[in-house]
């Protein structure tokens, strides 16, 4: 099967934001998830420069807009890079391979009567490069609820394209194939206005020369809607090359609202005009708007700074919050408070943090090594059974372009993965040598689950599995969707590796007041490469103290005998530890980083000495020591048989 997915060409006439970054992530992920179905997929991207509002921009820049688009679009490389999209080509439309299609269309169009020339006389938005009649305009200013910007009143000679002799055919299409504008709403809406009737539509402008001229009249460029709907076949070597006759028509055409019309009428009628089939689906998606309610914009000043982001909290966790945030047809909210909360409880704990328990479960019970499992219980059917649901349910709703009810899915299992440790609790099948079986069922159902996950999270956060694959083995398990629904596919015997959660926890306070507040992109700021987004500074070595103070502190190893939450407290863990002969209460504030029975039986160094102190109404006697810094904190133990009271010095 092929799948041929789009996403718009944006305009450069700035740096993408996180509004435009949504789109290509989420044609993306469909892409991805397509290929590893084993479907022939052409994922295309790219650049919208034959506007009017770029010779603006770039005038304004001081630059000519050759050199202005130039910059801008390797920023739209670079990013496209650091979030990891898979897209099989980028076109620019100042490219010659899409100018010579365009004037070719046009000079078809016009020889056979669907293109003629008169003269305009009317309003044009540039922020929109959309032309308005006096009667639409709202206030004498642009009727596009999302600009209201001031328009301008043109009157030059101009070509126009017959859009009204393909009224009725265009509608009656739309009303036989209910699939081609989605979701329902947008379609309902199109339908609406076609009926209130097309007027022919304006097609070249004289007033500037910065586009693609009409090869038989060059005084006159080509309207930059026109120009980028072509965009669609131009980069498949339409008429005759490979790519055109082997993957149009599109399967899919992704975009915002914004510009549904654009896409499902323009862009239909200029290929019924053509006799080409009709793209299958054109979705509109809604937009991210800020937490105050405006649509994310450059004109709005409301965007942040993406490759920032991207430094700050790394690709995958972006781009999951934006796919799992923009429910089907809805508009999403951005705010990154709630970006750091999803990555906090969604990555890190339900995610992250099954990955690292179960596999330190499988380093202490077996040695690290994936046992041979025994028979399945229910509760591995039950497992088994959901996973290949879920495999399912999330194909369907990729299909449907609604990646957040895909993630919801995923997440359904991730859930009951959590679950399936509560339910087994592997710490107590270890302490009873007649459980030895049912506790290799369990390590291997969990050694297996992950490698599942890894296959679940491919399309969505393709640096998943490549942070599963060390973990695992190495063994490559990753490219096959279908494998999600196999279970028994890891060897027994494979050595795994606990290693570092794959998704540190982030704490949003951990970036300065100033880096918080900054806003907007700028072309200086090269993008740097995604690292753990947090920088800790190095805190201030304390006040020189002499050996004698040193000695003033007790430390000692113990044993912790019970570990379990303190109700009401998130960070809080209870431990009773063994000290010789005996038992101490420890409060400590360690639970984002350990599940309290991954702490039983270990050793670890207490400050014996220390003046108990009341935590939520427990007396704490003493403290553990713990390496920590933002994001991660590690337990300090030891591994040699110590007794417990044994002196640390
Ligand atoms: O319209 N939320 O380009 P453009 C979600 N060149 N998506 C958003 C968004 C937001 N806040 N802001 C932008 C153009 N987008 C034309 C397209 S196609 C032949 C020509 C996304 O740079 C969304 O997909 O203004 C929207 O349709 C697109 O960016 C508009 O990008």
């Amino acid at each position: 099967m092929k799948y041929y997915i789009t996403t718009p060409i944006y305009y450069p006439n700035s740096s993408p934001h996180i509004g435009t970054a949504y789109t290509t992530i989420a044609a993306d992920a469909m892409a991805r998830l397509r290929r590893m179905k084993g479907d022939d997929v052409f994922f295309l991207t790219g650049t919208d420069e034959n506007a009017q509002k770029i010779v603006r921009t770039a005038e304004s820049a001081g630059l000519d807009p050759h050199t202005y688009v130039d910059g801008i679009v390797e920023r739209f490389k670079e990013l496209w890079k650091l979030l990891q999209i898979s897209n099989d080509d980028f076109i620019r439309t100042t490219e010659e391979r899409h100018a010579k299609v365009v004037q070719q269309i046009f000079t078809k169009l016009y020889e056979q009567g669907d293109i003629y020339k008169s003269e305009y006389e009317g309003w044009y938005c540039t922020p929109c490069e959309t032309f308005w009649t006096e009667n639409k305009l709202v206030d004498g200013k642009c009727p596009n609820p999302d600009c209201g910007r001031e328009v301008e009143l043109l009157k030059e000679e101009s070509y126009f394209f017959r859009m009204s002799k393909y009224q009725d055919r265009l509608l009656k299409y739309i009303q036989d194939h209910p699939e081609f504008i989605q979701p329902a709403s947008r379609r309902n809406e199109m339908i609406k206005f076609i009926e209130g009737g097309l007027e022919d539509l304006c097609v070249s402008r004289t007033t500037f020369n910065w586009g693609i001229k009409v090869p038989f009249d060059p005084k006159h460029v080509v309207y930059v809607w026109l120009d980028a709907l072509i965009n669609y076949i131009s980069a498949l070597g339409y008429p005759d090359g490979e790519n055109y006759k082997k993957y149009w028509p599109a399967n899919v055409h992704l975009i915002g609202k914004d510009i549904v019309r654009f896409h499902t009428v323009i862009w239909p009628i200029v290929l019924m005009a053509l006799d080409i089939p009709l793209p299958e689906k054109v979705f509109g998606h809604g937009w991210f708007l800020s937490k105050e309610g405006g649509k994310i914009s450059k004109s709005r000043g409301n965007v942040q700074d993406s490759f920032e982001l991207i430094r700050r909290y790394g690709s995958d966790p972006i781009r999951y919050f934006l796919l799992r945030e923009m429910q089907a047809g809805m508009d999403g909210t951005y705010s990154e408070d709630d970006l750091v909360e999803r990555l906090n409880s969604d990555l890190a704990n339900d995610l992250g943090n099954y990955i690292s328990r179960t596999l330190a479960m499988v380093v202490k019970y077996n040695d690290s090594k994936v046992p041979s499992p025994g028979p399945d219980t229910d509760l591995e059917k039950e497992l088994k059974e959901l996973s290949s649901q879920v495999m399912a349910t999330a194909e369907e709703k990729m299909l449907a372009c609604d990646p957040a009810a895909a993630l919801e899915a995923i997440w359904q299992f991730v859930s009951r993965c959590n679950k399936y440790v509560d339910e087994t609790a592997p710490w107590n099948l270890a302490k009873d040598p007649s459980q030895r079986e049912r506790l290799n069922t369990v390590l291997y159902t969990f050694v297996d689950s992950i490698r599942i996950l890894g296959i679940l999270c491919a399309p969505f956060m393709p640096g998943v599995p490549e942070k599963i694959k060390p973990l695992l083995g190495g063994g490559d398990y990753y490219g096959d969707w279908e494998q999600a629904a196999k279970w028994n596919i890891i060897p027994p015997g494979t050595v795994i590796e606990k290693g570092q959660p794959i998704f540190p926890r982030v704490d949003i306070s951990a970036f300065t007041e100033e880096e918080q507040g900054s806003t907007g992109t700028s072309q200086g700021e090269g993008p740097q490469a995604p690292e753990k987004a947090v920088t800790p500074q190095i805190a201030p070595i304390k006040e020189e103290i002499s050996i004698e103070d040193f000695a003033k502190i007790d430390l000692r190893v113990v044993k912790v005998l019970k570990a379990e939450k303190v109700e009401k407290a998130d960070k809080l863990l209870k431990l009773e530890v063994q000290l010789g002969e005996e038992v101490r209460t420890i409060v400590s504030g360690i639970a984002q980083y350990y599940a309290p029975e991954e702490l039983v039986g270990k050793k670890v160094i207490l400050v014996a000495n220390l003046k108990p102190a009341k935590l939520r109404g427990i007396v704490s006697q003493g403290m553990i020591l713990a390496a920590s810094e933002e994001g991660t904190l590690e337990v300090l133990t030891v591994q040699k048989e110590f007794s417990t009271g044994a002196i640390v010095k």
